[in-house]
Formats: C-alpha cells, structure tokens, sequence
C-alpha cells in the first residue's frame, strides 16, 4: 500500500518524518502542500487536518498528523529502533526530540514570530524573536547532550529519534541566520548525521520545486 506524505520542502516537521521514512527504509510518495501560497489553510487541506499543518501521513489504510506521533508510529509498525531498549533511554531520547520539537520549534513558526513582531509595534523583527527563542532551546540542548548517554550520535552509536528532530531545527538555524558554531555536541553531532543516507535524502535541498 503505497504511503503518503503530505509534505513542504522547508518544514522542518514534514522533514523529521522524511528522515523517519528513510531510515525505515520505506518508500514513500509526497503530496505537496505549498505553505507560501497559504495551501495548508485551503478547504480542502484543512479536511484533511483541521491544524492547517503539514506533515500528514496516510500509511496503512490511516491518516495521521503530527511528526512526533507518526514517528513512534513507524517504529512501533515497522521496528525501526528510533527509541533505545531500555526505559531510562527512551525517556532520556524523548526528552531530547521534546527539547525541540515542543520547546524551541513551536515559539518560532513565521506565525509566530510575525504576531510578536506585530505586538512588539516593530522594535523586535521576526528574525530577533526567532534567533534568541532557538538559540536558548538551543544551549539548553547542547547541555542535555552533555552526558555519557551521548554518542557519536545523540544517545549512543545509533541515530535515533532525537537525531531525527536535531538536524531539523540545525537546518532552520541556519535558515534564520543563527550561528551556533559554538555549540559543539550539537555541531558535531549534526555533522555526522549529514553523511548518514537516509538523513541526506530528506535534506530540503532534495525535496524543494524549482520556481
Ligand atoms: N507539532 C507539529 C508542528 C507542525 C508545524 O508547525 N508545521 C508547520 C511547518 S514546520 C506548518 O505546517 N506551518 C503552516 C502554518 O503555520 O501556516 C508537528 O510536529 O507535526
């Protein structure tokens, strides 16, 4: 049964499930959801999922939303080893994903970011709100990852869901102009994971329309 994604380039959430689907070594087939020409709020998309965001998944006869809950799905269905054997490992990796994907990722959407620009009367841009908010996730991440747990990858020898949320959110600060050079588990760490192919094919540079 064929799997689809309904999929942005640039979304950094639609790209953590790319990730997911290649390490799972799963073939896929993208729908694209355009979000600069506002296709995720047209009728149709919004049927599809009342939130107006992408990613959706239709895998196995289902439809879901939200990268997170697709991506415990595909390890659950598919035994694709995104979270560790043991207990304390799986809470120590969904902290770290939650480190991103619910703490830093959602203060800096454009929506986001243009509501404090608007409330800020323009002393704050879009740029400043979203480069401070990601750069604190950020050192806060890069202490997390300060731990024996923390491998050539983010827990151990083996890229993992944490991984799958990090490379992410490193693309979109470089996105915002963000220089996190400094922080180097998470440099490092992002490093490596470039050169692992499933995380290579889901780059936005792969997945982007011309024009
Ligand atoms: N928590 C959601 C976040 C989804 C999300 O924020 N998607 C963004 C792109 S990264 C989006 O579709 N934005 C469209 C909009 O805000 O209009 C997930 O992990 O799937």
């Amino acid at each position: 049964m064929t799997i689809t994604l309904y999929d942005f380039w640039r979304s950094s959430a639609a790209y953590r499930v790319r990730i997911g689907l290649g390490l799972a070594g799963l073939d896929w087939q993208p729908l694209e959801v355009n979000l600069i020409e506002g296709a995720q709020r047209a009728p149709g998309y919004m049927a599809i999922n009342p939130q107006g965001l992408v990613p959706v998944i239709e895998i196995d006869g289902h439809r879901f939303t939200q990268s997170l809950a697709i991506l415990e799905y595909i390890d659950e269905t598919r035994n694709a080893g995104f979270l560790p054997d043991d207990a304390p490992g799986r809470a120590r990796v969904r902290a770290l994903a939650h480190a991103v994907a619910m703490e830093i990722h959602p203060v800096c959407t454009p929506r986001i970011a243009g509501q404090a620009e608007a409330a800020s009367n323009g002393t704050l841009s879009q740029a400043d709100w979203v480069r401070a908010n990601m750069r604190r996730g950020l050192e806060a991440l890069e202490r997390m990852l300060d731990d024996p747990a923390t491998g050539p990858f983010c827990h151990g020898d083996r890229p993992g869901l944490a991984d799958i949320c990090l490379v992410p959110q490193v693309f979109n600060a470089g996105r915002w102009g963000l220089d996190i050079s400094d922080l180097r588990q998470i440099t490092a760490v992002a490093g490596r994971l470039a050169e692992v192919p499933a995380f290579a094919a889901a780059h936005p540079d792969r997945h982007a329309r011309p024009g």
